[in-house]
């Protein structure tokens, strides 16, 4: 649950970007520490391999300004997508107030798409927690992927609760700052 420090007038808010290795998480945060305005964001930390791939989580601190009298502060976290790193992900997963899916479109990766949502929902099950409840959007990425899969498909195996869903090419950004403020919106409504 989001953190409220009535003191000092913050909320801050914990926004985890969940899904397969090599999806695009990394890219996503990449493109939005590149693109936000210098005073909403600080520094991204990434923990990676010398591959690139992320090895324990990446955190970008965004300051969304104003809402009702409080400074609200929303803290964007990746988990590692590679199968190996299960009990990672659930420590990352752990208090967050809202979820982006990064879906793979790739054909091949869809098989890891898939496993990697089913995963998501079992960790959350034992965190107490449930995708209906938890505010939560998906990311279709790799949309620039010759055999990507078509989008009802991906709707129709993966989004059963109606969430809102958007295309994306991480990596020239587009559909990355839709994303984030869907899931921004979701989580103020909620608080
Ligand atoms: N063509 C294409 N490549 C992408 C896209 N998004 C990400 N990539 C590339 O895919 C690779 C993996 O991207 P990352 O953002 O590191 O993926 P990740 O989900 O953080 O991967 P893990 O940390 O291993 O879980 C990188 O080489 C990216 O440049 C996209 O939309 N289209
Ligand atoms: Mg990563």
């Amino acid at each position: 649950m989001a953190l409220i420090n009535v003191a000092a007038g913050e909320v801050h808010c914990k926004i985890v970007y969940y899904g397969p290795g090599f999806g695009g998480k990394t890219s996503n945060l990449t493109h939005v520490h590149s693109h936000a305005p210098a005073f909403a964001t600080g520094e991204l930390v990434t923990i990676a391999t010398e591959t690139e791939r992320t090895l324990f989580f990446d955190f970008l601190p965004l300051d969304l300004g104003t809402v009702e009298g409080y400074r609200v502060r929303f803290h964007l976290f990746t988990v590692p997508g590679q199968p190996l790193y299960e009990r990672t992900r659930v420590t990352v997963l752990n208090g967050a107030d809202g979820v982006v899916f990064v879906a793979d479109s790739q054909r091949s990766r869809f098989k890891a798409t898939l496993q990697s949502f089913q995963e998501l929902s079992r960790i959350l099950a034992a965190q107490g927690k449930s995708l209906t409840t938890m505010p939560l959007v998906f990311q279709y990425n790799k949309r620039d992927a010759p055999d990507a899969v078509p989008v009802p498909i991906l709707e129709a195996r993966l989004n059963h609760v109606g969430a809102p869903s958007f295309t994306a090419v991480a990596t020239t950004g587009v559909g990355v700052f839709p994303t984030l403020r869907a899931i921004s919106k979701l989580i103020i409504g909620k608080l």
